[in-house]
């Protein structure tokens, strides 16, 4: 079977602004690791990456792109194809990205906890021609998984395969990264253009399955340079990836490829757990990271109680994902002794942050500005009027890294841009006077936990397969460690019974990632309804505000 180009399915930026971009100098039509690779010959014996105890210099780094690239071709990979990439933070991780960018390969960003519920789709619906997956990790065999998905979703020919145990037939990872390879030529005259994507992002979805967010070289390569300099980086940056690496966040934000950028050094670790960070961070003399704040809680409790001080390296802790409360982004600095940056981000593009100099009250009390002045935002109303400054409501944006659609999403697009084009974030905010911006809030149907974003609609749909439901809504629940969890309120049917178990067996069977499960059950006789008709999550978050505290993993029946 021939796939569709990925040209097809994007939204393009429109011609004046796109020449705009380039006048400004905000586009510069390189490839993303071209510009990257100036930082290898800039200083070719650097290290430029930590995995453990390995140790790669920028030029030992891009020759095993290089390398993995050849192989890459060798096995028939083409530009413009696309790959389903779900590993840990390794080492693999970033040589396959680099390898990807340099011979327009693009890699769909799946998170390590996706299951088949969700690479299944994101497989068929960027025909990738290949998945690359870990054996087992955590006790999740990906490998047979992976086997599975070759099998109903045609596009996919290969498996690549990082680990020990490689199926007959799959192709092995750690093979195809060798130290260097002597014949580029594979490599030569390549057609790809700058306006290519670089890489798809998933969105956290409104609506059902994640969105692909399409990311050019020009774009994204631009969202490196705006935010490695928001974030002060530079040759004697030292980055720890600690989320994962395939989030925009760690990624791009600067994240690892914008430590590149300049040069610096990029420290590779597989969970943010506070013990192992901050080993880490004291002996590879970390500068810079990036953690949601549910991660932030976790690190201020540890160091008060261990007194480590194992930190003193620490320049820059960046915390975004989801909103900061003020009390804990007030304890920053004294715990943990370092600067606070603030990341109002998304995958879609529009990144804010606080700067270093900030006066304190902006770093703690406002997700920062937009790192570009090429970035435009404005807060628009229910009626979808433009508010004055300091007006509440619904921030849009454009830009010169912000999607103007998602991929191949025709129908949804028309309800996430504005008629003018302009991506509406479905945050409420306010923005001062001062340009900070404060996130107050969202109206979309999404549920933040620690960072993940879980569609709302997409718990509903799964749940629905339950015959005894009548009606179902997921909506967040407060909480003090993750931020939001998801809880599900139910109606049932005659003489049903359902409990929370059954309702997280249910949807573990539809084998969805694992942080999507609902973690609050509420039977309700009544769901309360809008005047259309639709069911009222507002007065359902209400009506959990009355309850008070629901413990995780509690059931909820009517008196
Ligand atoms: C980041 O990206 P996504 O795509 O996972 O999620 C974006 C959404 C935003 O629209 C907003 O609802 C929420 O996450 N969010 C925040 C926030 N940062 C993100 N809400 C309140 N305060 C913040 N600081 O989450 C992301 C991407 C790049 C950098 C940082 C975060």
């Amino acid at each position: 079977m021939t796939s569709t180009p990925t040209s097809a399915g994007i939204v393009p930026w429109p011609a004046d602004l796109a020449t705009q971009y380039r006048e400004l100098g905000y586009w510069t039509d390189d490839l993303m690791v071209d510009a990257l690779r100036i930082s290898a010959l800039r200083d070719p014996h650097k290290i430029a990456l930590v995995d453990g105890d390995v140790r790669l210099s920028y030029a030992q780094l891009f020759e095993r792109a290089d390398a993995l690239a050849v192989n890459l071709r060798k096995l028939g990979l083409d530009v413009d194809d696309r790959v389903v990439v779900q590993l840990p933070n390794c080492w693999e991780f970033v040589v396959l990205t680099l390898a990807c960018l340099r011979i327009g390969v693009i890699p769909v960003m799946a998170l390590p906890a996706h299951r088949r519920h969700e690479l299944e789709y994101l497989a068929e619906h960027s025909e990738a021609v290949a998945i690359i997956v870990p054996d087992v990790l955590r006790d999740f065999d990906h490998q047979e998984l992976a086997e599975v998905i070759r099998d109903v979703v045609p596009s996919v020919k290969h498996l690549i395969i990082l680990g020990s145990d490689i199926h007959e037939g799959n192709v092995d990872l750690g093979a195809l990264c060798a130290e260097y390879s002597d014949d580029l030529s594979t490599l030569e005259g390549l057609q790809i253009s700058p306006d290519d994507i670089a890489v798809f992002l998933l969105s956290g979805g409104t609506t059902g399955l994640p969105k692909l967010i399409p990311r050019s070289h020009n774009d994204y390569l631009y969202n490196l340079k705006v935010t490695a300099a928001a974030a002060n980086l530079d040759a004697e940056t030292v980055y720890l990836v600690a989320l994962p690496a395939g989030h925009n966040f760690p990624l791009a934000c600067p994240g690892f490829l914008g430590t590149f950028l300049v040069g610096g050094t990029v420290v590779m670790l597989r969970t943010p757990e506070p013990r192992k960070a901050f080993d880490a961070i004291s002996r590879e003399k970390v500068t810079h990271t990036a953690a949601v704040p549910a991660v932030v809680q976790q690190w201020i409790d540890f160091e008060v109680a261990e007194n480590t001080g194992q930190l003193g390296s620490l320049k820059v802790l960046q915390v975004g994902g989801s909103r900061l409360v003020d009390e804990l982004a007030a304890r920053v600095t004294p715990v943990l002794g370092c600067e606070l940056q603030q990341v109002f981000g998304m995958a879609e593009g529009l990144i804010n942050t606080t700067l270093s100099g900030d006066p304190e009250e902006v770093i703690i009390g406002t997700q920062g500005r937009p790192v570009s002045p090429g970035d435009e935002v404005r807060v628009v109303d229910e009626d979808g009027n433009i508010l004055p400054t300091g007006g509440r409501g619904v921030l849009h944006t454009q830009g010169p890294y912000t999607l103007r659609g998602y991929y191949r999403a025709e129908e949804h697009n028309k309800r996430a841009f504005s008629s003018d084009g302009w991506y509406i974030t479905g945050d409420i905010v306010i923005i001062r006077p001062d340009g900070n911006i404060v996130v107050e809030g969202r109206d979309k149907d999404l549920i933040n936990r620690a960072g993940e974003k879980i569609s709302g609609e997409e718990v509903e749909n799964l749940i629905y397969r339950h015959p005894g439901i009548e009606m179902v809504a997921a909506v967040a629940i407060p909480d003090a460690k993750l931020g939001e969890r998801v809880c599900v309120y139910v109606t049932l049917r005659e003489g049903v019974h359902t409990t929370l178990e059954e309702l997280r067996d249910l949807m573990k069977e539809a084998n969805v990632a694992a942080y999507k499960l609902p973690e609050v059950l509420v039977v309700t006789e009544k769901m309360p309804l809008t005047k259309v008709g639709k069911i009222d999550k507002k007065a359902l978050r209400e009506d959990l505000a009355r309850r008070g505290p629901i413990a995780p993993g509690s059931s909820v029946y009517p008196e």
